[in-house]
């Protein structure tokens, strides 16, 4: 571990001045002699990017004199040609990088292929990894690897935590190209290959993005993008033929309503002929679908599916269909099931271009819930998985809390469907990708919480290679945004430690929902008790959760077999989720031989402790790191803090009201 050797910019993240500490004589004299011939415009952007990169990471400027030594960089099929090599064909987007004596090759499958090459090429001459003799083949697992912005035309962003929208402003298309191009470097960077630009809910002035009036302005951005090889993907009503169009009806049966999105889709292809589809949140959450028409999801997809063809272009309709207007009274209503109620019926049904997106749980990107039954059940209907990146449930970018340790628990599931069937030997068969909802704005640093860009990172790595561990992610990210320091070591284990935490002073054990409606921070216990929502714990001074087995609500039921025995019996069923499957009585006995009611008030009061002590261990840091960088993590840790007191103390006192128990280790809960 060296010591703290430059100026960090927390605007440039995981692209720092790192300097040249690691790279022997002879790496240098290679990177720095160039050889691109290729032409075209993501081939040379990588170029630009290799030459960036090298000259502000690492302080090598690349020239192109002929030297004995140097670095090539170009698709397989072009440098076998031009150069006489023989190496052998990748997957799509895939690339080898070779290191010998005298030459570093980076060839790509295709260009795109070149660019994560390029990029891999500096970060592991950053993480020491690049010697004479690396030889690397590497290919993204999905091919999906998407970003949604669910950003407004009034510049706010749903569900946003780090500022303003980057693209947009007083219902216009406006940005700074500058930072759009550090943005696209930044996503190319970790594999990123779509992007969504405008949000799932196409309210208000979004709802003209597809006409001539935006068109012209959206086919600008794409612009931006399309040399780091992502494509735009826009976010559309469906009731546009009503809105936009002079129909009356938007029944997707409608011949009339399907030409007009023929001729809609057509116009809008013209303006950016790459444009990667159209996303669709549809019969979900008061956004229009065909349900209005007595018409199925499969209808609808395909009518606009039907459309999008020619241009081969993709519909990506998403699964977060549930009843938003339930009767909490209710008890033969359970939202966790609809998803799979509302889906798996049609599988088969869809068009070739039609992917279903669906939320990796049955709820809403709650902080634990178990991974949706679609997952391994679908067969017949291309589908990907939507993660959160935004910390809607999980702290709003001012608590820390490290999401790729929950999605490496996700990639970790095994849906019990068949051989190899646990989600991250999915990822690439059945899951054709991942859909990110995004955590960025327009703050200096991108996400607010500075320590948050690893939860951007993390998902970009884990999209492209599905088996990494979130803690390899987690050193990855450290070392290349710090540097390899004692530092970058102590903020990877804070990092790490970080869910955990959060979780222990969250809603306990599986219950989802404990939230402050509406905001979704801090705890209100009862908030969505008796609301619409769909979302009921059910309390009582004896039990609480919902049983979902065959006696209650039958959701275990949607899993395969095995597993649907093991989530039914309470004994089996991980503890972090006993909540979610089970009601049960306080006095449940949890495996430490606490009762339920003891792990909740312990948790609670862990949670804070650790969360103090979270913030000791930062404190320790202090003189080592760049002071703002400091200081701005340790002022949101303190927020943190306050927030965990809230959490720990609202749920303990709820519990402790409920059910008269005191604390067996006599700690002190308020009222
Ligand atoms: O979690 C909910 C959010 C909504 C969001 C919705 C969705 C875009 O609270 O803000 O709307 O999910 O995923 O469509």
């Amino acid at each position: 571990m060296g010591s703290h050797a430059y100026k960090i910019c927390e605007y440039d993240c995981w692209f720092q001045a790192w300097g040249t500490p690691d790279i022997s004589p002879s790496l240098a004299g290679m990177l720095s002699n160039l050889r691109i011939e290729e032409k075209g415009e993501i081939i040379e952007r990588a170029a630009a990017e290799l030459r960036r990169g090298l000259a502000r990471g690492f302080g090598i400027s690349a020239g192109s004199k002929a030297r004995d030594q140097e670095t090539l960089v170009g698709t397989i099929e072009h440098l076998n040609t031009a150069l006489g090599l023989s190496l052998p064909s990748q997957k799509p987007e895939g690339f080898v990088l070779q290191v010998t004596d005298t030459r570093i090759i980076v060839a790509g499958q295709d260009p795109r292929g070149a660019l994560y090459g390029v990029y891999r090429l500096l970060f592991l001459l950053r993480l020491g990894k690049i010697t004479a003799g690396t030889h690397i083949a590497e290919a993204p697992a999905t091919s999906y690897r998407i970003i949604n912005h669910w950003d407004n035309l009034d510049g706010t962003v749903e569900r946003g935590y780090a500022g303003k929208s980057l693209f947009y402003q007083d219902n216009r298309i406006k940005y700074d190209p500058r930072r759009i191009e550090d943005y696209a470097r930044l996503l190319a960077s970790i594999g990123i290959n779509r992007i969504s630009i405008n949000n799932a809910n196409v309210r208000g002035a979004a709802k003209g993005l597809i006409t001539e009036a935006y068109l012209p302005e959206v086919a600008k951005l794409a612009s931006i993008f399309r040399p780091f090889g992502i494509r735009l993907i826009l976010s559309i009503n469906f009731a546009s033929p009503c809105v936009l169009g002079d129909l009356a009806a938007a029944d997707p049966l409608d011949p009339a309503v399907a030409s007009w999105w023929k001729e809609q889709t057509d116009l809008i292809y013209r303006a950016i002929p790459d444009l990667a589809g159209f996303m669709v949140k549809a019969d979900s959450e008061f956004e229009p679908g065909p349900f209005q028409y007595g018409r199925t999801h499969a209808e609808g997809a395909n009518m606009l599916a039907a459309a999008l063809r020619p241009h081969n272009g993709e519909v990506f309709w998403r699964c977060f269909v549930y009843n938003c207007a339930q009767d909490w009274r209710d008890h033969s209503v359970d939202r966790a099931k609809a998803a799979y109620d509302h889906f798996m019926p049609l599988d088969g049904g869809f068009d070739e271009n039609v992917i279903l997106q669906i939320k990796f749980g049955p709820y809403d990107f709650q902080v634990r819930e178990p991974v949706s039954p679609l997952f391994g059940a679908l067969l017949k209907t291309r589908h990907i998985m939507e993660l959160q990146i935004t910390q809607e449930y999980t702290g709003h970018q001012i608590d820390l809390c490290y999401l790729p340790w929950l999605w490496e628990d996700i990639m970790s599931f095994d849906t019990a469907r068949g051989p190899a069937s646990r989600v991250r030997e999915l990822m690439g068969r059945s899951i054709e990708g991942l859909a990110g909802v995004g955590n960025v704005g327009l703050d200096q640093n991108w996400t607010g919480h500075p320590l948050a860009q690893a939860n951007l990172y993390g998902y970009g790595r884990l999209a492209w290679d599905p088996g990494l561990s979130s803690e390899v992610i987690a050193h990855e990210w450290s070392v290349l945004t710090f540097g390899d320091t004692e530092v970058a070591e102590t903020i990877k284990k804070i990092l790490l430690a970080s869910y955990p935490i959060y979780e222990k002073y969250n809603a306990p054990f599986g219950i989802c929902f404990m939230v402050n409606p509406g905001i979704h921070y801090g705890p209100s216990p009862e908030g969505y008790e008796f609301s619409k929502w769909g979302t009921y714990h059910r309390a009582d001074r004896r039990s609480i959760g919902i049983d979902r087995t065959p006696a209650g609500t039958g959701y275990t039921e949607q899993y395969a077999p095995q597993k649907a025995a093991v989530f039914r019996d309470p004994a089996c069923c991980p503890e972090n989720l006993i909540l979610f499957f089970h009601r049960l009585p306080y006095d449940y006995r949890m495996k430490n031989g606490e009762t339920l009611l003891q792990n909740i008030y312990n948790t609670h009061f862990e949670g804070y402790d650790e969360v103090k002590a979270m913030i000791d261990t930062w404190m320790g840091l202090k003189g080592n790191l760049d002071e703002g960088i400091y200081a701005s993590v340790l002022s949101r840790m303190e927020r943190q803090l306050e927030n965990a007191g809230e959490w720990r103390d609202v749920i303990n006192t709820y519990f402790r009201r409920k059910t008269g128990i005191p604390d067996a280790k006599g700690r002190v809960i308020s009222g």
